[in-house]
């Protein structure tokens, strides 16, 4: 095919003369024609230059078919027909076909792309001076457009819609899609997630913030952004920005980077080079979930760079999500292991459950070292002796200011002397290295002046984002029970649990579900609960909340922080229905029913299980009491509560209730009607004393006492009804019982054959214990599993 040169006026050439502008290139591809990989020539260009569409080379032999900025520095790239399919160097091309199908074919004549548009109307591809590709009629319409199908980047006037999913690159230089996506979620709200094969995570925004706090608005559902000229980002969530050069005349650009960072980049023309003209609050690059991968850790050098820790490999230094590999392999040398030291280092997330506080740096080594599942533990130096053993080494980073040494497993035999020296030496935070983040302060930028100022702002906020996230791994506890605002900076470290999926259904939809609200299989005291079958097979609890005064805001706000709670001991919810009226929680679906259906039934349940059932529990209202983000009360501990999966795994369910029920006006943890069933409510509840977590612990106790008893509450307190005055309290009567009767008496009948005194006698202890009238004397949650599971280490010896 003869190459029509495109000759571009004078004053156009001598603009761009200064750079290696070859100016050829085509106004459009007509039909019956091709553009081929192998003639340099054969590339489209926009009617002023500003963009270039044609093959670019991706690798060795490897090339996509593209559309770049003519004029940056290194052609960048805002398109790719094919990224994850490149073709070869030779034979391939693109072809617009007569039936005005527009082709991609490879060497060997297979299509790889195409944009399936079949007509007989005449033809023609054009790349417009926006960067668009267009495929248009004789009546100029478009009937294709890359506009709508981008990959990583949008360009000023290309609509972000409901059907558009940006998605950054693998790694740097390689095309392939990666694992981060920006896009609107089901709660019509624009968010980035990292989607990878180990885990799921919203990064951003701040999603422990709730979707009102970070100033978005989920109920505009037309799901659309734009980014204009003068670069202005608008979205009908109500994301907006400005870019700092705030004007028409740069050339922009918005891209998720391999990073996973959404940015906005301004062209210098004089340069070629591309500025940095928007970041979004609160994302670093080494917090974001998965850039590492395994064993990996992010430093700033001064761009965010992997490396692993010393004696691992890199997997694959051109995709640092694949982590690193050990040298070793854990179970294979079981017998003699010791731990690798990583000083000023933290890997985020995946603690295993016997996290504990305030135990010694032996304590903390020892029982990651006991257990299999345990890779390596962190120990914050913090004074307050918290231990952190770990079931996975992800999203490691090193700051100067970590006050955490992470310590890695490995075999005594690779610990070399060297080892830990080496990694000191390698700590040193290069200054000019911190990471330039932007602040608030863009003028600085747009004046383009003092570059030492702007270093130095970036430098400051780069750290103190650092510093909130370091206090928040390692002081969060503290802050658990202060104010919202402080909470907004370990929101962040929390993202990394929150579930994919978590989503808002339709009245209609849960209508459907559960056949018109047909099975029943339960009441409580907020509504009725239902049988529901999602998406075809997948079962649901669907529980209609009734007397709910919370305006729809706040249920929405209240309900997505009850989602974000997650833990193999508590009932997962799936999502939530606010339409008008209809308020609804929808759940998973546990098919053995509740604790007291079980108890008290005839099914024969063994102490191993009554056991696990009380440790599970435990565990659970642990989680709820001190370890999720926000400080949950249950108010409505027990066995109607307590349900169970298919392995007699506790769950509690019920829990976040009081939030959704609170009184508006009440600050603290308090409520405006009594929660709670009699029987297992804590003596506070009568006098009008503030509630707090030791209510839930008492109603435990209460539990603890059934399971063991195999009586309901009722009948057990009835039983001590003569003696249980205000002066002989409960726990003197079950004491005074088990004193003059025998163990053997108080407990559950069915339990005999398998009476394990030792395991029994520690059970009602910690139950009475629970149960104290004095409830600073009841133990906290955490200290009850940790008896629990000291009682089953005292029984091994
Ligand atoms: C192309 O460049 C000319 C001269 O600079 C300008 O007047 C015109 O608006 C440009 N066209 C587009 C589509 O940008
Ligand atoms: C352009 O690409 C080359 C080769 O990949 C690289 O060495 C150079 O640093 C890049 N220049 C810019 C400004 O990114
Ligand atoms: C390029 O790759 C294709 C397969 O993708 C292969 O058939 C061809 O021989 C390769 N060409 C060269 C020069 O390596
Ligand atoms: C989104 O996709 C649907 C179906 O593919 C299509 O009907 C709709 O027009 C698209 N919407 C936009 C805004 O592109
Ligand atoms: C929803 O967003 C669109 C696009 O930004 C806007 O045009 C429309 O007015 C918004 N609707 C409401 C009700 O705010
Ligand atoms: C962006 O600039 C426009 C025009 O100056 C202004 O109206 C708008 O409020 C600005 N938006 C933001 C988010 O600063
Ligand atoms: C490590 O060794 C165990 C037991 O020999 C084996 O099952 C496992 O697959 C090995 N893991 C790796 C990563 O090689
Ligand atoms: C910091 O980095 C710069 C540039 O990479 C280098 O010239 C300088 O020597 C480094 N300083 C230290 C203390 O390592
Ligand atoms: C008591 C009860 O319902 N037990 C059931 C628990 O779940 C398993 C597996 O689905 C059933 O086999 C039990 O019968």
């Amino acid at each position: 095919m003869g190459v029509p040169k495109f000759v571009l006026f004078f004053l156009f050439a001598a603009t761009f003369a200064r750079s290696q502008a070859r100016l050829e290139g085509m106004p459009s591809l007509k039909q019956g024609n091709s553009l081929k990989v192998e003639e340099e020539g054969d590339f489209l260009v926009s009617p002023n230059g500003t963009f270039s569409s044609g093959f670019y080379e991706v690798g060795a032999n490897a090339s996509c078919y593209s559309i770049w900025f003519t004029n940056s520095a290194n052609k960048t790239i805002i398109w790719m027909a094919n990224r994850d399919k490149p073709v070869g160097k030779r034979g391939s091309k693109l072809t617009l076909h007569g039936n005005g199908n527009l082709v991609l074919t490879d060497e060997l004549g297979s299509v790889v792309w195409s944009t399936n548009t079949i007509s007989n109307e005449v033809m023609v591809v054009r790349l417009l001076e926006t960067g668009n590709l267009v495929l248009t009629n004789q009546a100029k319409r478009i009937i294709w457009q890359s506009f709508d199908s981008p990959t990583d980047t949008i360009l000023p006037s290309q609509k972000l819609t409901k059907n558009t999913t940006l998605v950054s690159m693998r790694s740097q230089g390689t095309y392939l899609s990666g694992f981060y996506n920006f896009k609107f979620d089901d709660n019509n709200v624009l968010f980035l997630i990292y989607n990878g094969p180990l885990l799921s995570s919203v990064y951003w925004p701040q999603i422990a913030t709730t979707v009102f706090q970070s100033g978005r608005d989920p109920y505009n559902s037309s799901r659309e952004a734009i980014l204009d000229e003068a670069g202005q980002f608008v979205s009908s969530d109500q994301l907006q920005f400005n870019a700092s050069d705030y004007g028409i005349g740069p050339k922009r650009r918005l891209t998720v980077d391999y990073d996973g960072i959404l940015r906005l980049y301004s062209l210098d023309e004089s340069t070629g080079l591309w500025k940095l003209s928007w970041l979004p609050d609160g994302v670093d690059a080494c917090l974001v979930q998965g850039l590492c991968g395994e064993y990996g850790i992010c430093t700033y050098k001064p761009q965010p760079t992997c490396t692993c820790p010393s004696g691992f490999s890199l997997n694959d230094p051109s995709d640092w999500s694949k982590g690193c590999s050990p040298p070793f392999n854990l179970t294979q040398d079981a017998s003699k292991l010791d731990f690798l030291e990583l000083p000023y280092t933290d890997y985020y997330g995946y603690d295993l459950d016997t996290y504990k506080l305030g135990i010694s740096f032996e304590a903390c080594r020892n029982s990651c070292l006991v257990d299999s599942r345990c890779k390596g533990f962190g120990y914050a130096l913090d004074g307050l002796g918290q231990c952190f053993p770990k079931s996975l080494l992800l999203n490691g980073y090193r700051m100067s200011n970590v006050k955490s040494i992470i310590h890695v497993k490995i075999p005594k035999r690779f610990l070399t002397p060297g080892a830990i020296l080496k990694e000191l030496e390698t700590h040193e935070l290069n200054c000019s290295a911190a990471q330039i983040v932007l602040t608030s302060d863009l003028e600085t930028e747009k004046g383009n002046g003092n570059g030492y100022m702007r270093y130095l702002t970036g430098f400051v906020s780069s750290f103190a984002i650092i510093e909130a996230i370091c206090i928040g791994l390692t002081w969060w506890y503290v802050f658990r029970k202060q104010a919202h605002e402080e909470l907004v900076n370990m929101g962040y470290l929390k993202l990394a649990i929150n579930a994919v999926g978590f989503k808002r259904f339709t009245y209609a939809e849960l209508k459907k579900a559960t056949k018109d609200f047909k099975q029943e299989i339960g009441k409580g005291g907020f509504g009725t609960v239902y049988k529901g079958v999602l998406d075809g097979d997948r079962a649901v609890a669907v529980k209609r909340l009734e007397g709910i005064l919370q305006g729809e805001a706040e249920f929405w706000a209240e309900v997505s922080v009850i989602g974000n709670i997650n833990h193999r001991n508590l009932v997962n919810l799936y999502g939530f229905c606010a339409d008008n009226d209809h308020k609804m929680l929808v759940y998973e679906y546990l098919e053995n029913g509740s604790l007291d259906k079980l108890l008290f039934s005839d099914v024969e349940l063994g102490l191993e299980q009554r056991c696990n059932i009380a440790l599970g529990t435990a565990k659970g209202l642990s989680y709820l009491h001190e370890e999720c983000l926000e400080w949950v009360l249950h108010c409505d501990v027990k066995p109607q509560n307590i349900l169970l999966d298919d392995h007699f795994e506790p769950k509690v369910a019920d829990f976040g209730m009081s939030k959704l029920f609170k009184d508006i006006h009440d600050e603290g943890i308090g409520f405006s009607r009594v929660r709670g069933t009699r029987g297992y409510m804590a003596p506070e509840w009568m006098v009008n004393l503030k509630i707090d977590a030791k209510a839930d612990v008492y109603s435990y106790g209460i539990v603890l006492l059934e399971l063991l008893s195999g009586k309901s509450a009722s009948v057990l307190l009835s039983a001590f009804a003569q003696e249980y005055t205000e002066h002989n309290q409960l726990v003197q009567c079950v004491t005074e019982k088990i004193r003059v009767e025998g163990l053997k008496e108080v407990i559950d009948p069915r339990l005999h054959h398998d009476f394990n005194k030792k395991k029994l006698e520690r059970l009602m202890k910690v139950a009475l214990l629970c149960v104290q009238e004095d409830r600073n004397a009841r133990p906290a949650m955490s200290k009850v599993v940790e008896l629990l599971l000291e009682n089953d280490e005292l029984l091994l010896e």
